[in-house]
């Protein structure tokens, strides 16, 4: 008997409990109406009379720590329950931040997707460029102020002096270098000159050249390419003015200018009252640039533009502070929603 007991109040001292199913199992065993403490009740007419009152007491407190053990239970569970069913479904959901394309991305895409309707191709290539590539391929003379210290990056590679790419001509070098005209490829990429950091310069900045060469090339092909991009770029109405302008590797060069995104060329404070915006340079392609990765200058002619990325994406987002596009702050960036 006093081993029974001490048995059972072992049992409902250590009983865990995890479920409702759990817990009736439980009850039915200490305290439903066949339980087993009921056979003890019975069985203590047989236990002799002085030991009857503490083996009572002893049965009743077993039920009474059964009943506890219980309702402890059954309170923890309920509060789970009732912790679920605090949820509450009607809530608006928690904003989920995914980021946004950065606004030079946008720009790019756009260009190379223009480019692409008209046959051409994206090439890209390496940012650390070596002196012919970045330079002597390109016609710049040996003594260039371009080549000075004070524009490009000069940096070691093993006991090579190389170049950080101070445009992407270097790309189109190589496309020249390797593949037979007809040529039609653009090539965006990062570029890199010694400036100041200021809102209108930067030691990086992004690019889009494009380059043309097939045989009869004309000027006159330059312009509606371009006068093609600057419309799809800025809309139909966009009109486009060539001035003569100089690069060692096109001649003749010109500097384009689209009529105000703003104004339409009546005049205002973002083009200062002239009606018009400067957003590329090109030009035919000088024919040195072409001896020198041979291709021959009496056979094929072609035409080369470039324009800096960050420039047309503040003429069509109107930011005004280079430094905003490399600061990368998620405010600034989630401004801008593209197709993209
Ligand atoms: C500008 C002007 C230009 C080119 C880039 C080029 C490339 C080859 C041969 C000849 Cl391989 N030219 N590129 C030509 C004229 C202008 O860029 O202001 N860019 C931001």
């Amino acid at each position: 008997m006093q081993q029974k007991l001490e048995e059972l109040l072992n049992e409902v001292k250590t009983a865990s409990v995890s479920d409702a199913a759990q817990l009736e199992e439980f009850r039915i065993r200490f305290l439903g109406t066949k339980n087993c403490l009921k056979p003890l009740f019975s069985e203590l007419k047989n236990v002799p009379n002085e030991d009857k009152k503490s083996v009572g007491q002893q049965i009743n407190e077993l039920k009474n720590a059964a009943q506890t053990v219980f309702d402890q239970f059954n309170e923890q569970l309920s509060n789970e329950a009732n912790e679920e069913e605090k949820v509450d479904f009607s809530r608006p959901g928690e904003p989920n931040n995914i980021g946004a394309r950065h606004p030079i991305s946008v720009i790019r895409k756009e260009i190379i997707a223009i480019f692409e309707r008209i046959g051409y191709g994206v090439s890209e290539g390496p940012e650390v460029e070596d002196d012919w590539h970045n330079f002597s391929a390109l016609n710049f003379p040996e003594e260039h102020p371009a080549r000075d210290m004070q524009d490009t990056f000069f940096v070691e590679k093993g006991d090579k002096e190389m170049a950080l790419r101070t445009h992407t001509s270097s790309v189109q070098v190589r496309v020249m270098e390797s593949s037979k005209p007809p040529i039609r490829t653009i090539s965006p990429g990062r570029v890199f000159r010694n400036e100041a950091i200021s809102a209108r310069a930067h030691c990086f900045f992004h690019q889009v050249e494009g380059l043309f060469i097939d045989k009869d090339v004309s000027f006159a092909d330059l312009k509606q390419t371009i006068l093609f991009f600057a419309q799809e770029m800025f809309g139909k109405k966009t009109e486009i003015r060539l001035r003569p302008s100089y690069f060692p590797f096109t001649e003749p060069s010109a500097e384009v200018d689209v009529s105000c995104t703003i104004c339409s060329g009546k005049g205002c404070n973002v083009c200062k009252y002239t009606g018009w915006l400067e957003i590329l340079g090109c030009g035919m392609v000088d024919p040195s640039v072409l001896e020198a990765v041979n291709i021959d200058p009496k056979e094929y002619s072609g035409f080369a533009f470039g324009m800096g990325i960050e420039r047309i994406a503040q003429l069509k987002y109107r930011v005004n502070d280079l430094r905003l596009y490399s600061e990368n702050d998620v405010r600034f960036l989630k401004q801008f929603k593209s197709a993209f």
